[in-house]
């Protein structure tokens, strides 16, 4: 077994099950899936595909809430636990910087997280069709929105855990403005989150492992090792019954992310428990969270299933790290910094 060390916190209370002695794959799913089930607070229907974060001595959240009219917003939520959550019923009410409300018309795909002591949220909102929305806060108290890093229309935004060069550094998936058939990975960067630039192509959708051929989107915040960036992010291949969402991974350089080093071929969860393949939407496998311990290499993977709930998925850098040794399929061009 080829070694990785996670590059980061402890974090020993981390939600975990071990691996099944019968497992053969890389990743195993948490055994009560899913976490949180249909109905789970007075105004959301379903909270799937959402974000969380050791906070204080337990976890926080920012939940992607479907309302009973379908249009979404975020939800904060706490847990002592990662496993069982205290959402609140109401949305979080946005200010600007100035305090005056700012309110997104809808919120949906939260990646959350902490860099430099402040939390960033990042959604993908209305602006004029579906873009990036960009917000802080430091209490999960006042939630401060910024500026609009991008114009439309683009979706999958997820910050990287630390500046690399000086600059903050983000990934997102241009896309259209409705379900999207296409859609590569990017990266840019800015040195105060206001101005991007640097623009690179990271991924491009396969020709040859079809779970990714028809768009890919990054998944959770990178995950820092001593081998590159890890990588989780979700692919989507057409097929005659509509859109199927799987999740797999990648490792990227450490200093230049827009490299990729390694790509697996397979997916690491493709839809196949009843409540991946049956629910609001069915056959979606989608990770937006993952929550790691550095010291023993333990990830569990957060991620929307059907739309409709959150399950959990665990593993660890090893594991990846060997499975991606051995699965490796560099899509043509993914190893040279596209510009
Ligand atoms: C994408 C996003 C996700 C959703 C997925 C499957 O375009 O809207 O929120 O999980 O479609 O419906």
């Amino acid at each position: 077994m080829a070694s990785i060390n996670i590059i980061g916190s402890n974090l020993p209370n981390i939600p975990w099950q071990e691996k099944p002695a019968n497992a053969h794959e890389p990743m195993w799913r948490h055994a009560q899936n899913p976490i949180i089930g249909w109905n789970p607070t007075k105004t959301s229907g379903r909270i799937f595909n959402s974000g969380v974060v050791p906070y204080g001595d337990g976890f926080a959240g920012v939940f992607r809430g479907d309302r009973t009219c379908i249009f979404p917003q975020l939800f904060f939520g706490t847990s002592k636990d990662a496993i069982h959550w205290d959402i609140e019923d109401d949305y979080i009410k946005w200010v600007d910087e100035d305090g005056e409300p700012y309110q997104p018309r809808y919120a949906y795909d939260p990646r959350l997280l902490e860099l430099d002591g402040v939390y960033y949220i990042i959604w993908c909102t209305d602006f004029s069709g579906p873009a990036l929305g960009l917000g802080r806060t430091t209490d999960f108290k006042t939630f401060t929105r910024l500026d609009n890093p991008f114009f439309p229309f683009n979706r999958n935004g997820v910050l990287f855990p630390r500046k690399i060069g000086g600059n903050y550094v983000l990934l997102s998936r241009p896309s259209d403005n409705g379900h999207t058939p296409f859609g590569d990975i990017f990266i840019s960067e800015s040195p105060d989150l206001v101005y991007w630039g640097k623009h690179r192509k990271v991924m491009s959708v396969s020709g040859n492992s079809w779970w990714q051929s028809t768009k890919i989107g990054a998944g959770p915040i990178p995950i820092e090792t001593d081998k590159g960036w890890l990588l989780f992010y979700h692919g989507v291949v057409n097929t005659c019954n509509g859109f199927v969402y799987s999740f797999g991974a990648a490792l990227l350089d450490i200093d230049t992310p827009s490299k990729v080093l390694l790509r697996g071929d397979a997916p690491l969860i493709s839809p196949q428990m009843d409540y991946e393949t049956t629910g609001f939407v069915p056959n979606v496998c989608f990770p937006c969270a993952a929550l790691c311990d550095a010291a023993t290499g333990k990830i569990a993977v957060y991620y929307g299933a059907a739309d409709s709930t959150i399950a959990v998925a665990y593993t660890t850098a090893g594991e990846i790290y060997n499975w991606l040794l051995e699965n490796n399929e560099l899509v043509e061009g993914d190893a040279k910094e596209w510009k």
